[in-house]
Parts: C-alpha cells; structure tokens; sequence
C-alpha cells in the first residue's frame, strides 16, 4: 500500500465529519467540487508523471485492443473510441441532429426516429451491449435518452442507428442494462419520475398517487413488454446473471418535489424485480393498461410479490452486478457507504423467509459520494467517489468479512481523478469476461486540466491502468459535453461491415418507393414525376453524379435518392443542395435520400460533401428551377 493511501486511511476519520452532518453541507461540497489536499496534490503529480512516461502508446498505424462506446449525454450521440489510445474514431448520431451524416435529415433516419423526429435534442445516458449467456455478442448497444423518454437500438455491424422507441406512460428514461442471461431478450429501463395517471392536468399535487415505472423493452422488436408500477421513483439498474432479478435504486423514497424533501431519510432503497414472476403475471393477464397504451403494466408496489424493497443510505445512485454474479451493489451518494446485496439470499427475500435487510452483506465505507462502482474480476471493486475527486480501489470479499466484524482492511488505493467523476467503466465488467486491464473514469469536471476554451470547458475521461497492484493514471482525454458513461468491448468481440450491403434494412424503405417507381437503384439516373412531387434518382461514383441536372418546378416537393456504386471501402460521397439545408452521407454500396422544397426559382448547385477524390470539389451539379 502505498504512503498516500496510508494517510488516506488516516483521514477517513476526519471525513467522517460530513457523514452525519447536515445535507446541506454535503450537497455545498458537491457544488464546490473542492478537491485540494497537499495529499491530493502530490498524487496527481505522480500521476501525471506517470502519464508522461508513455507506457501505453499506441504507434500511429496500430490498432487498439477495445473499442470503447461512450454516451455523449446531452448532446444526444454516441462515439466510438479507441482503447487505450483514446482515440475518437467515429461518432453516431442517436437523438442528436448531425450535419455531416444526415442523421435527423434524410429519409431513412427520420422513418427510424418515427414521430419523435420532431425532438432536436437528446440526453444519451447509458450505452450497453447485448449478450449472450453472460458475455457481450457484439450485436446491438442500446442506449437511453433521458431527454425525451426514448430507448434507441445501434446495429454494432454498421454502427448506425435502427430503432428507437418512445416508452409510453412515463417521464425521463434514466438507468437502462440489459438481461444477461440466457440472452439479451429484454432491455431493462428505468423511468425517473412519477406522474399521475392519467397525466391530463387532473391531480397534479396529489403527489402520494403517482408513481413511475420500471420498463422491458423486446431487444428484437424494441416494442415495450411490460410496465411495473414501484414507489418511490427510479435511477440506475443492473441486471443477475440468473436471468431472474434485476435491481434499481430509488433515491426519492420521500416522493418529493423538492431537493430537502428527497434528502428527509436516512435510507432510500434498492428495488428488486423478479423477472420471471413479472412475466407469468402477464401470461395470466394480471394486468391493466393506460390510456391508448396496450403495454401491459403490473403492480410492483410494496406488499407486490413481484419486487421486494431493499433499504439502503442514502440517495443511492449507480447499481453495479459484480462480474461473478454474486452482488448488486448499491452506491450511496449522500452516504460514504456502498451497500453489497447477495443475489443469493434474493430467492428467499422472495418467498419471505428472512427480511429485506438480511440480503445485504457488506456495507463499505468508502468516502465521499460514492456514485458508481465497477470491478476488474479478481474480486476488486473500483467505486468513484464524486466529492473526494477520488476512485477507491477495495475488495468486496474483505468488505463483508469487515461488516461481520473481523478485523480486515478492504481499501486497497485511493487515486485522484481529475475531477468530480460520475461514472467509471472497467473493461468488460460488465460480463463474465470482465479482465481488469483498463479503467476509464469520466471525470465532470476538467478545470486545470487543459487549455482554457473559454466558459464552457471540456469533460476529462482518464485513463487508469488496474492491470497490476496499484492503480496507475496514463492518459487525460478532453471530451466534449458530456460524455456520460461508457462501455469497453474487446476488438474481436465486434464485427463490423466494410461496405454496405444493397439489401440492408436500414434503407429498405427507399428501396421499397424505387421499386414503385420502377427504379433499379444501382442503375437508374431518372426524374420521376408525381403531381407536385418529384422524385430524383441518380448513381454516383467518385468523382461525380451520374445525373448533373435536373430541372423542377417552383414549390415541388423534391425527393432526391442518391445510391453510391463505388465498391471501395472508405470512399463515402456526401450530397449537399445548398441554401436548402440538405446534407447527407453514402457510403460504398449505401442509398440515401433527402426531401425537400425547391421554394426558390432559379440555379441551385449540389456538391459531393466528403471528400472522395482528387476532383471531389468538381462532383457537382445544377437544380433549375422553374419560377411557378
Ligand atoms: S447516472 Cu445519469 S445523471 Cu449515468 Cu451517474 Cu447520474
Ligand atoms: Cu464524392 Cu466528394
Ligand atoms: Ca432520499
């Protein structure tokens, strides 16, 4: 152990101070983000040293070993990186509108947004992947938005989106995981905030009658399940490796609707769901449904033989299964503590032979604002302590010889991030193959860290190195608003395509209106016209449009389809009408389209907008347009 985290231990007593002192104290510290011990100073010097020694360079020309899916948060997408160089190597539009790509523009993404189109913006939270028996299969991340209550699919062979569903009933779509076992069938989402029902301006300070609910979404056809009805309100979730339980943590047991109110007691809960209970009740027709909703919604409340309510302190956030399958955890925010819950003490909770409490086995302290826990498969827990500007290393099974009163140190290392981390994302522990190599903290604040950019900084994801005893920081990587959370994937646990294949559902639509038309896609550069609507289809290949005019009147409704035949991987064409707000990608082998109003008369110039040749500025053409 090294001297810091001797003095750390020290400390601790000295934290305790905060533990039992009024909230408001706690959530002042939280708002300062105060983060300046010598201690403290010291550590990230050595860190930084560290980081300059270059360890882990990744040469330019090499490829990384993981790919890493970070949430952008509020601006609505996602971005894959390169672990560990930390590279960003491409960024996917979700509930973002994106310029370079379409998304949000084109036909194909606006079918897939569906009616939530109308929404330009997203809070994209928590990315996981599907699995299969335990272990990431590489198929689908699914990813929240909290925002605007929606639940999106991205196909991990193209890396676009493909689906994405608005849960009805409910407000704000916050934790999201996924069922493990036997198979990614459903996608666990928590909706944050209770509301009455039905929510028609009737009852709006009755606040004892409403409530929220815990979704299933079908991973296959993304349609919602089921619905249960819980107290309290909702945050994070977690998912066994039974198949049968999934975990979430409450933090406004209080039902308030002010920041004391949610703050009044010691303890909060974590709410347990019984998967295969919920499913048989809905086979018996055990249910009701909302409004226009035929989603079926059970009563999960207490005294329900479907969930069970846990007591844990205080505020709980993040809920985090330990790789072997043994544990939910619970991390306590407002609490220094995070609470061990026994996934096998669960069935008997169940079937009411012992108390709520008697599943939990473990209660670390830990420091200040626990939020996340994450584990590196050796037994080790990594919690991110969010006011202490810390990550603290600790074995779970030395925690619960602790709480039964041996006389153990859990804590392994304490390490400063830099600063204020949410969460923090081993690499694949979420799965049974979780294998402690990387850590990547998201810290939320980046302060000192970089060059001032004016106001409004940059977040700070770091780069810690668990592979040996001691946790070491290697790498700061600035990233833009607000990379949320992330999930680490090995390199061979992905398989993506190279070019695109022409029966791809993704532009099945398109597809579907050409063949109307009697268009071959792959060959036709034609104009068709129907009443006021024109449709254009044309082929490209580096460098230029095969269609290099096309003549409408003034307030048609133009639907211009672009197929690009070029079979070489990465020579993507972009097209572009300017003073129309149109833009879009295709890809090698891809058809995309756009529509809009050709409302002015007159010439109109279209532009190929990626890059794709030495004569890409010259892969242009003219809309003309007849004045009505
Ligand atoms: S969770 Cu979303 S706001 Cu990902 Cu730490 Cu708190
Ligand atoms: Cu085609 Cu640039
Ligand atoms: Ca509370």
């Amino acid at each position: 152990m090294s001297d810091d985290t001797k003095n750390e231990l020290k400390n601790l007593s000295r934290r305790h101070f905060l533990r039992n002192t009024s909230v408001a104290g706690v959530a002042g510290a939280t708002l300062a983000g105060g983060f300046g011990s010598a201690a403290a100073l010291l550590q990230s010097q050595k860190a930084r040293a560290a980081s300059e020694s270059g360890e882990v360079a990744i040469a330019p020309g090499e490829l990384d070993e993981y790919y890493g899916f970070w949430s952008g948060g509020h601006s609505g997408e996602v971005r894959i990186l390169g672990v560990p160089s930390m590279r960003e190597l491409m960024r996917i539009p979700v509930f973002n509108v994106d310029s370079a790509t379409g998304w949000g523009i084109t036909n194909e993404s606006k079918h897939i947004l569906g009616d939530s189109a109308k929404f330009l913006n997203g809070d994209a939270h928590h990315p996981h992947v599907s699995m299969t028996d335990g272990r990431y299969d590489g198929k689908y991340l699914f990813i929240n938005d909290k925002a605007n209550t929606r639940v999106a699919r991205i196909r991990l062979d193209i890396m676009k989106t493909d689906k994405i569903t608005t849960i009805p009933n409910v407000q704000a779509i916050h934790g999201l995981r996924l069922q493990k076992v036997p198979h990614t069938k459903y996608v666990f989402a928590n909706a944050e905030y209770f509301i009455p029902h039905p929510n028609d301006g009737q009852n709006m300070a009755d606040l004892e009658n409403h409530y929220t609910m815990f979704n299933a979404i079908d991973a296959e056809s993304m349609d919602v399940a089921w619905q249960v009805i819980v107290d309290g309100n909702l945050d994070n979730t977690d998912a066994d490796y039974t198949g049968r339980f999934v975990a979430s943590t409450c933090y406004n047991s209080e039902k308030a609707a002010d920041l004391a109110g949610t703050m009044r007691e010691e303890r909060d809960w974590a709410v347990v769901f019984d998967v295969e209970a919920i499913e048989k009740a809905v086979e018996a027709g055990d249910y009701k449904t909302i409004g226009d909703s035929k989603v079926p919604v059970v009563d999960g409340r207490h005294g329900s033989k479907l969930t069970r309510y846990i007591p844990v302190p205080k505020n709980p956030h993040g809920l985090n299964t330990s790789p072997d399958g043994k544990y939910f955890i619970a991390n306590g925010k407002l609490s220094p503590t995070c609470s061990i819950i026994a996934i096998d003490k669960l069935p008997d909770l169940f079937a009411d032979k012992i108390e709520p409490r008697d599943t939990v086995v473990g209660e670390p302290e830990l420091g200040l604002g626990p939020l996340h826990t994450t584990f590196d498969g050796r037994g080790n827990a990594y919690t991110t302590l969010f006011i202490d500007s810390q990550v603290a290393k600790w074995n779970i099974e030395d925690a619960i010889k602790s709480y039964n009163g041996e006389d153990v140190n859990y804590l392994r290392q304490k390490i400063d991030v830099h600063y204020q981390p949410g969460h923090n994302h081993a690499s694949l522990t979420e799965s049974r193959d979780a294998d402690g190599k990387w850590l990547v903290v998201l810290s939320k604040f980046s302060k000192d860290r970089f060059l001032p950019v004016g106001p409004l900084r940059p977040e700070n994801d770091q780069l810690i190195d668990i592979s040996g005893e001691e946790m070491k920081l290697v790498h700061d990587g600035p990233t833009y608003a607000e990379p949320h959370d992330c999930i680490l994937l090995r390199a061979d646990q992905v398989n993506p395509s190279k070019l695109w294949d022409r029966n791809d559902p993704f532009f099945a639509v398109t597809r579907e209106r050409a063949e109307k038309d009697g268009i071959e896609l792959t060959a036709d550069n034609k104009v068709i016209r129907d009443g006021n609507k024109v449709r254009v289809y044309m082929t490209s290949v580096a460098p230029q449009f095969n269609l290099t005019e096309f003549k409408v009147k003034q307030g048609d409704e133009v639907t211009v389809t672009v197929t690009n035949l070029d079979q070489i991987e990465d020579l993507t064409h972009g097209f572009c009408m300017v003073n129309h707000g149109v833009s879009m990608e295709i890809s090698p082998q891809q058809t995309a389209s756009v529509t809009f109003t050709a409302d002015k008369p007159g010439v109109h110039w279209y532009y190929c907008n990626w890059f794709c040749h030495a004569m890409h500025m010259e892969m242009t053409g003219r809309m003309l347009v007849e004045p009505a």
